[in-house]
């Protein structure tokens, strides 16, 4: 299937081949690696923006929502293919942008915790996927990600924790929803099929909202550059709760509301 961005007034021409295999493995493990997605073009203009957005924060998670204010970011998560991806992958008439984020493992930085993402985000009835870009080579020494295969559709809701500024895990939050206990996935990875890619620059992993994954540390010298775009699709729904990512609270929305608004625009809508 050639899949290519919709009508949305998009500038850009990318169009890029799924295969019924890669929708396949989606569907069964929850993260897919799709090779050569993304042209030099996006690339080097993703470099300067992911460089500029470091300096947002020194907390590794909190280069957030960079769209709002970055020229390129905001023609990649609205007008490129990113978005017809996830919609492809989420099998959705319809996809919002619910926010981008930057992610840079400089040499020596550890880990990224296990986790999944939904437990953190003020959506819920519905599913959504990250489109995650290398801007780098990452080799499995560098910090790639890593995926328990299938766990996507466990429904477990793992309690959401705080990280420190090198995104190491910190506390976990209060919470008045009911959350699972979170695993020491770590400890237990003997009993799990864990998916890890190395990627070249333009590679893009698909990953379902609620697939456990993690990322590698980096012991390389290298630094490894990714950049993060969530999407939601049809049905999603606000839901403000005390414990999600407070980046993202959008006081356009009440609770069970549909996400469309400036916050997080239509970025796809099937022709
Ligand atoms: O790049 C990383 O270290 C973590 C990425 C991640 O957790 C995410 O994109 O949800």
């Amino acid at each position: 299937m050639q899949v290519k961005p919709s009508g949305n007034g998009h500038s850009s021409t990318d169009s890029y081949a799924v295969q019924q295999a890669d929708i396949d493995a989606f569907n069964v493990d929850g993260a897919v690696l799709l090779k050569s997605v993304f042209s030099e073009h996006w690339i080097s203009r993703l470099r300067e923006s992911t460089d500029r957005a470091l300096s947002m924060s020194e907390n590794y998670f909190w280069r957030q929502r960079v769209w709002e204010q970055d020229a390129a970011c905001r023609d990649f998560c609205i007008d490129s293919l990113a978005a017809a991806l996830a919609a492809t992958f989420l099998n959705s008439g319809k996809v919002n942008l619910l926010y981008d984020q930057v992610f840079a493992k400089t040499a020596g930085d550890p880990a990224t915790p296990w986790h999944n993402d939904l437990p953190y985000w003020p959506v819920r009835n519905g599913r959504a996927v990250t489109v995650w870009l290398a801007l780098d080579p990452i080799r499995f020494d560098s910090g790639p990600l890593e995926f328990v295969a299938g766990s996507h559709l466990w429904d477990k809701w793992y309690r959401p924790f705080t990280t420190g500024d090198d995104g190491s895990q910190q506390e976990f939050y209060a919470s008045t929803e009911v959350y699972e206990p979170l695993p020491d996935f770590e400890a237990e990875r003997g009993r799990h099929r864990i998916l890890c890619w190395e990627m070249d620059a333009g590679d893009v992993i698909i990953f379902d909202a609620m697939a456990v994954h993690s990322a590698r540390p980096n012991t390389s010298t290298a630094v490894r550059r990714g950049y993060a775009v969530r999407y939601t699709g049809d049905g999603m729904t606000y839901q403000s709760a005390a414990e999600i990512n407070p980046f993202i609270i959008n006081p356009q929305l009440k609770d069970g509301q549909p996400l469309d608004s400036d916050q997080f625009p239509i970025a796809h809508r099937s022709t």
